[in-house]
């Protein structure tokens, strides 16, 4: 069976982060290694506290974990600080890892900082080795500089990563008024992927930025390509929307 190495932080809840992750990995028919970044203390709605590993444990956990079996696909969550982001890209190097799919985790969505402010430019040191970059639009704008506006500002920003190094941009589209609609720009055309809005509560949507990029790491790892990742890992995260709405 093929393996996704999450690297992420750990959410009690499991709506986010490396639970989140590996529930998402394991439901594509795939092997979950998890490496955990940091530990949280949160609720659906808040992050009360969030300590990153040290860089020395994160590269032992790195590098014990692909001695297990060496990863079909690599998703990137919550990284915590500037140094993590420098020992996990060394290790990719080193470990000609491919197949990497980085959510640039920065904020919470209730205000928590997820990354130290120093981390940011770190994790754009990032984007050359990174297959798909899937930012939400404050993440997009915030990472390329490019103000947020809509379709036409996430296609500009979009451009400016793909420029940065990545060699796809998945732009995701939860957060733009109207219709979700993704963008994927891969360095010459731009595919929309038209999403549903399904309303849900604020609790019901936390941690969809993991559960997409764990679902487009497994697609990847299965041999989809890009678009065809994209298409589904779109449509499972809004069957699990829809399944937490029932939940709720
Ligand atoms: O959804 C972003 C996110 C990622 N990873 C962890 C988190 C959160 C948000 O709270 O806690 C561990």
């Amino acid at each position: 069976m093929k393996t996704v190495l999450s690297i992420a932080g750990l959410d009690p809840t499991g709506y986010a982060g490396s639970v989140a992750d590996a529930l998402t990995i394991n439901a594509f028919g795939l092997t979950p290694l998890t490496v955990i970044t940091a530990v949280t203390a949160q609720t659906l709605t808040k992050v009360s506290k969030a300590e990153p590993v040290t860089a020395t444990l994160l590269k032992s956990e790195l590098t014990e974990a692909v001695k297990v079996k060496r990863p079909s696909s690599v998703k990137i969550g919550m990284l915590g600080t500037a140094e993590n982001v420098r020992v996990l890209r060394n290790f990719i190097k080193k470990n000609k890892l491919k197949n990497i799919i980085l959510d640039p985790v920065i904020t919470s969505s209730s205000g928590k900082v997820l990354l130290e402010k120093k981390g940011v430019v770190e994790l754009k040191r990032l984007l050359p080795l990174v297959t798909v970059v899937t930012p939400n639009t404050d993440e997009a704008a915030l990472l390329s500089g490019v103000k947020k506006n809509g379709i036409i500002g996430a296609k500009k920003a979009a451009e400016a990563l793909f420029g940065m190094g990545a060699k796809n941009v998945i732009i995701t589209g939860g957060h733009l008024k109207g219709a979700p609609i993704d963008i994927l720009f891969n360095g010459k055309n731009f595919t929309e992927i038209k999403g549903k809005r399904i309303k849900a509560s604020k609790g019901a949507l936390h941690g969809t930025g993991c559960i997409y990029s764990s679902a487009l790491a497994s697609n990847l790892a299965k041999g989809k390509s890009i678009k065809v990742s994209a298409v589904n890992a779109k449509r499972y995260l809004e069957e699990v929307i829809k399944k937490r709405k029932r939940l709720a």
